[in-house]
């Protein structure tokens, strides 16, 4: 796969260079430009935002920076155009895997107020919000986004790791544990070492069950 994220504030993009987005990346499991919207404006003084028409608070990102950057980077629309924006329809797991699929991403992140409407109707397929809380852009929901889809690209993930995951019935996570067996004065429960692995997923099921019933009962409807 190949992604490219138009964005005003490249250098947030650091974040996707390191643990097992940055690996993905060095070994060629997909590739991810990061392009600034900035070279791409026409404005002498390399402006990209502007005042609202109709008054009111912020700035509002210009149409033409916008317009350019996708018509230079995805000239024969072969990319399935993202706008990440607090009115789009929430990321779900499932559109997670349906993204996965494509060959081609292209992710525009606002800043500021959002952008100019008609670079959205003109150059944009979709919207995408993270979640019902206000963040200062578009950039971390894109970095979310690379995060979550590049789990399901071929091999970057064990496939056993997916394979669990989609046996675990939509529970939370049983409780984990590593060396050492007893951590001030918190012992691993004597099962996960009594090697009866019959047991051992009987006792994770009942953790992932009352868990989930007292942290996320919404899950279980
Ligand atoms: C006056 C109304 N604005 C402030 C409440 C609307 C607004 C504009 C731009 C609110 C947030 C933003 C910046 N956020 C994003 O670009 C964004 C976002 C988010 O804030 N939450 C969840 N998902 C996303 S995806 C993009």
């Amino acid at each position: 796969m190949k992604i490219t994220v138009l964005t005003l504030f490249p250098e947030m993009f650091a974040a996707l260079d390191e643990s097992i987005v940055g690996r993905a990346r060095k070994s060629g499991k997909f590739s991810l430009e990061i392009k600034n919207l900035r070279d791409y404006t026409e404005d002498r003084h390399l402006k990209c935002d502007d005042y609202p028409f109709g008054g009111g608070a912020g700035m509002v990102m210009m149409a033409q920076p916008v317009g350019s950057a996708v018509e230079a980077l995805d000239p024969m629309h072969r990319a399935r155009r993202i706008y990440l924006s607090p009115k789009g329809k929430t990321l779900t797991q499932e559109r997670v895997i349906s993204l996965s699929e494509e060959e081609e991403l292209l992710l525009l992140c606002g800043h500021y107020e959002g952008v100019d409407q008609r670079a959205i109707d003109l150059f944009m397929d979709e919207e995408l919000s993270i979640g019902d809380y206000v963040l200062t852009g578009g950039e971390l929901p894109a970095m979310v986004l690379v995060d979550c889809v590049s789990r399901y690209l071929d091999g970057v993930l064990s496939p056993e790791s997916l394979v669990q995951e989609s046996f675990s019935d939509n529970l939370l996570e049983y409780p984990q544990y590593t060396r050492p067996v007893e951590y001030r004065g918190l012992r691993v429960p004597e099962v996960l070492r009594s090697g009866n692995h019959a047991e051992i997923d009987r006792w994770r099921r009942e953790q992932a069950e009352a868990l989930t019933k007292k942290m996320r009962p919404d899950l279980l409807k």
